[in-house]
């Protein structure tokens, strides 16, 4: 554990870009600098034309599909009847409810502005989150277009930038590849915001698990600390059991698998991901500890240990091996910062 923790700290003074391979997308949240990072996306055949809106914080993608499979769906369609029958209790949260929460901390964050939900609507957006999350697969089905977002790490200025730029739910369809607490002075804010619209829209905003939504990398990298310091130990308790149900991995129109970190020596079929059953906490090895930490070899090949001392590298033989076994394009992850 300790040597995890280590190595997790070290994670933000990891080098660029690791690779030149061309099949893979990173999302770099670059923390604390202004400084811009590009990457290039680069593809054997254009079903779609990337379009990457460079931001200082985070990179966002756009994926617009010409081969138009994307359904339009309404956010709210078929659940409300559902949740009548089965959760009258928490009716309170439905609809009106969860736009005023989303509507105080879009208004109220602005600036950087603390904006102090009550216990009681966080621990209601964590129980409703979690149902909704449950509700979906652990490996998600989506489609273009969709805008794809990196680490926000309790950066809430910059998640309401990503929305200024990329318009806010329901209006655009979001994937976020994880990390939404820990580092940043706003973590609270950031995943409630984000839980909010997931209730309100669960067809357009897809939130994946990163390392950080773990007890145990939380608990030491600043949102235990901010639960503790604005609310209680219970709350951040509550927000666990949330976390335990967040998806693992998403597929874009059946070509761009989309997960925090990366690939794993145990991974051959996308039908084990879709398998790994929730709640789950995130063990110290083995395939969903992979699918959360892994990093790309900056050059090696094949499986590597990975300097975090926390799961393996991946080279590029292994991306491509993976990418052609399972007919993908792409695979987009997020979890190290880039210097630009
Ligand atoms: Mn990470």
């Amino acid at each position: 554990m300790t040597k995890r923790l280590e190595k997790e700290r070290s994670a933000s003074s990891i080098r660029g870009r690791p690779s030149g391979n061309q099949r893979l997308i990173l999302l770099h949240a670059v923390l604390n600098t202004s400084a811009p990072t590009i990457c290039s996306v680069r593809r054997r055949q254009p079903p779609f034309s990337p379009l990457p809106l460079l931001l200082a914080f985070s990179l966002v993608l756009t994926l617009s599909s010409s081969a138009t499979r994307r359904r339009r769906r309404r956010g709210t369609k078929g659940r409300s009847g559902k949740m009548m029958m089965t959760r009258a209790p928490m009716g309170p949260m439905e609809g009106a409810a969860v736009d005023e929460v989303v509507r105080r901390l879009v208004e109220g964050g602005r600036g950087g502005r603390q904006v102090q939900l009550s216990e009681a609507e966080i621990r209601q957006l964590c129980v409703e989150g979690k149902r909704v999350l449950l509700s979906q697969p652990n490996l998600l089905r989506i489609h273009a277009p969709v805008k794809i977002c990196g680490d926000i790490h309790g950066q809430f200025v910059d998640l309401l930038r990503l929305f200024d730029l990329g318009g806010y739910p329901p209006a655009s369809t979001y994937v976020f590849l994880g990390d939404y607490v820990d580092r940043g002075k706003q973590s609270l804010e950031t995943i409630c915001l984000l839980l909010a619209y997931k209730i309100r829209y669960p067809e357009k905003i897809f939130l994946l698990r990163g390392n950080h939504e773990d007890a145990k990398i939380n608990r030491v990298y600043g949102f235990y600390d901010e639960c503790k310091r604005r609310f209680n130990v219970r709350l951040w308790k509550i927000f666990s059991d949330c976390f335990n149900c967040l998806p693992i991995a998403a597929v874009i129109d059946d070509k761009i698998l989309c997960m925090h970190g990366g690939l794993s020596p145990e991974l051959t079929s996308l039908d084990q991901i879709k398998d790994i059953e929730r709640p789950a906490e995130i063990p110290d090895y083995g395939l969903l500890c992979d699918l959360l930490w892994s990093d790309p070899s900056p050059d090696g090949e094949g499986w590597g240990e990975s300097d975090r001392g926390v799961s393996c590298t991946f080279g590029a033989d292994k991306l491509v091996e993976f990418l052609e076994k399972n007919d993908l394009d792409l695979i987009c992850r997020a979890h190290q910062p880039a210097r630009g």
